[in-house]
This record gives structure tokens, C-alpha cells and sequence, in this order.
């Protein structure tokens, strides 16, 4: 599980011991640097995995992506040419490659199906990560159709839940929110900040239940489309809000910094495909909240920032 140290691969290897698998192997950064190609195909010879989850990436909010545009095509290319091709030289019999839905174009049809995939310009402030991301589900995609490798992609929406990224200024929406709630609560301020205007929306899926979509899939799928995993339903930024609020008991008000980017208007997935598999999600998203919001409410958020 390449990425088991973050938000996606951390939940894959707890779903992994908890089906009782062993012989797992999580390298760590400092055991073995992906963009290094010279390391990680020794990391590969050395341990020759059977099975990848490729979730290592360098990942963040809008604001990161926004900012650190030549760090997030760099890493993110080099990371998955690494891996896939060192996939390939030990003949990995299956590799999962992790996608993101900003790999659609920005205004694509609502819900978004697979068969959407560049059909039009895509969101500006994560266009770098996103024609990374495209690059690796091709590179899957060519290498089945070359070499007849059994790999494949999946595409999850926005997650959350345990091991989040809460530093305000590379995190995703719902930690951010969740950590700008506790904050003004404890030291008692009267209003939360909001970036942007409130407006857009997303839709956000426990990475338990996308750990288990992944299992789901690495057991029982092999097609060259990839797959998106997804609730099929969506909020608006603002609705996120207020529910956090009510969740963290919250009093004061929400104010706007218009000044921030809003992003894509709408991203929401169409799960048909998934659902018709045979997998659809558990965990209802004010329920994760909750889940979340207890296991993090006394947390020291700065001192657990990455
Ligand atoms: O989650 P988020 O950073 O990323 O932002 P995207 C979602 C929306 O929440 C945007 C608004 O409209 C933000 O302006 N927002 C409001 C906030 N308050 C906050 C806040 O305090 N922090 C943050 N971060 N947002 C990312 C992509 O897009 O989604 C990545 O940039 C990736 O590439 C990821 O695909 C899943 O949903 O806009």
C-alpha cells in the first residue's frame, strides 16, 4: 500500500488487516522515496508486491493546489511513472491506480460518468494535479493494452475521515471546517470564515467506505474503464457549514472571503456503474461528521499539522 502514511492509503491498509490479510507491506517516504526511480524499483525487487494500491500522491486543498502548481504535476508524475513502471518490470498482477474527480472537465454534465473524461477544459486552480492524475489512469489504461496487464483506476469524489490533512492552509473544505468550528468554539469568537462564496458543490465520501470500494474492486473488477466511487448525492459549501455547526454546537456566524477561489461549480458522480457492481456506500455524511468530529475535538491541531 504505497501512500499508507495519508488519508486514503491509511484506510486501505485498516481494511486490509481487518479482512486478515498479511505480508503488507506501507513504505514510508523515508524507506522508499517514489520519485526516486532508482529506489523505488529497488523497493519493488526487494519486496515484490502481488498486489499495488497506488494512493501515494501529493495532494491538498484548493488553495495548495492553487499555489504549488509545478510541485503537484512534478511529484505526482513522477511518483506514478515510478511506480507503474516498476509495476510493470515485476510484473505486479494487479496495481489500483487512485484518481480523483477533478479529472473531469469543469463543467461537465451533472452527475458526472466516466464516459465524461475530456470532454472539455478543466478547473483551473487543480489543473496541474488533474492532468497528472489523467496521465497516470492513461499510463494504466496503455499498459493493459500493450503488456495485458489486469490494472485499474478508480475515481473517488472528495474524502474525509480519520488521518486528514487539518492545516488551514493545504487541507480540503471538510477538515478545515470541522478545525475552524472546534477553534472559535473553545476560544469563543463569534464568527467562522468561509472561503469563497458558499455557493458550490461537492459531495463527500467516508474513506472507510472508499476502502472498501477499492477492496471491492481489486477482488472483482478488470475492465479498462476506471470506476467512480461515490455517495450520488451532494451539498452546497454553505450546507456543509451549518451542519458542522450544529454538529461542533457552534453559536456565532458564518462570514464569506470572496477574495478565495470557489473552484468548480459542481463535481458530483454518477455511481451507476459502482452501484450496479454491487457496492454502494455506508456511511451517511452527517454520521461521518460526527465520527470524525469525536475522534478529533480535542486534538491539538497545530501541533498535528503535515
Ligand atoms: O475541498 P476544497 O479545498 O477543494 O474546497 P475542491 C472545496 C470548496 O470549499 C471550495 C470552499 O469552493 C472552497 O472555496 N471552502 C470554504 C474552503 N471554506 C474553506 C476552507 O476553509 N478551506 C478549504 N480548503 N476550502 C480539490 C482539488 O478541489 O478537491 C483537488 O483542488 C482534489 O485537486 C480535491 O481534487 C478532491 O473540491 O475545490
Amino acid at each position: 500500500v504505497l501512500g499508507a502514511n495519508g488519508l486514503i492509503g491509511g484506510a486501505i491498509y485498516r481494511r486490509l488487516q481487518d479482512m486478515g490479510h498479511e505480508n503488507i507491506f506501507t513504505p514510508r517516504s523515508s524507506d522508499c522515496d517514489l520519485t526516486s526511480q532508482a529506489e523505488t524499483l529497488k523497493y519493488f525487487g526487494d519486496h515484490q508486491p502481488e498486489y499495488v494500491f497506488l494512493c501515494a500522491a501529493k495532494v491538498g486543498g484548493i488553495l495548495a493546489n492553487n499555489n504549488y502548481r509545478a510541485d503537484f504535476i512534478h511529484q505526482n508524475l513522477m511518483i506514478q511513472n515510478n511506480v507503474i513502471e516498476a509495476s510493470h518490470k515485476l510484473s505486479v498482477e494487479k496495481l489500483l491506480f487512485m484518481g480523483s474527480s477533478c479529472i473531469y472537465p469543469k463543467l461537465s454534465e451533472q452527475p458526472i460518468k466516466e464516459e465524461s473524461l475530456l470532454t472539455g477544459p478543466l478547473e483551473p486552480t487543480n489543473e496541474p494535479y488533474a492532468i497528472a492524475k489523467i496521465a497516470g489512469l492513461k499510463s494504466v489504461q496503455a499498459y493493459r493494452e500493450q503488456y495485458g496487464r489486469k490494472w485499474i483506476s478508480v475515481m473517488p469524489t472528495n474524502i474525509y475521515g480519520p488521518n486528514d490533512n487539518y492545516d488551514l492552509n493545504s487541507s480540503h473544505v471538510l477538515p478545515a471546517l470541522i478545525r475552524k468550528f472546534i477553534t472559535a468554539k473553545n476560544e469563543d469568537t463569534k464568527t467562522v470564515e468561509l472561503w469563497g462564496t458558499g455557493s458550490p458543490m461537492r459531495e463527500f465520501l467516508h474513506v472507510d467506505d472508499l476502502a472498501k470500494a477499492c477492496l471491492f474492486l481489486m477482488q472483482n473488477y478488470n475492465d479498462k474503464q476506471f470506476v467512480n466511487v461515490g455517495t450520488g448525492t451532494d451539498i452546497t459549501i454553505k450546507e456543509l457549514a451549518l451542519t458542522i455547526k450544529e454538529i461542533v454546537a457552534f453559536e456565532g456566524d458564518l462570514t464569506f472571503d470572496t477574495s478565495k477561489p470557489d473552484g468548480t461549480p459542481r463535481k458530483i458522480m454518477d455511481v451507476s456503474k459502482i452501484n450496479n457492481l454491487g457496492w454502494k456506500h455506508n456511511i451517511e455524511l452527517k454520521q461521518g461528521i460526527q465520527m470524525v468530529y469525536d475522534q478529533v475535538k480535542h486534538n491539538d491541531f497545530q501541533k498535528n499539522e503535515r
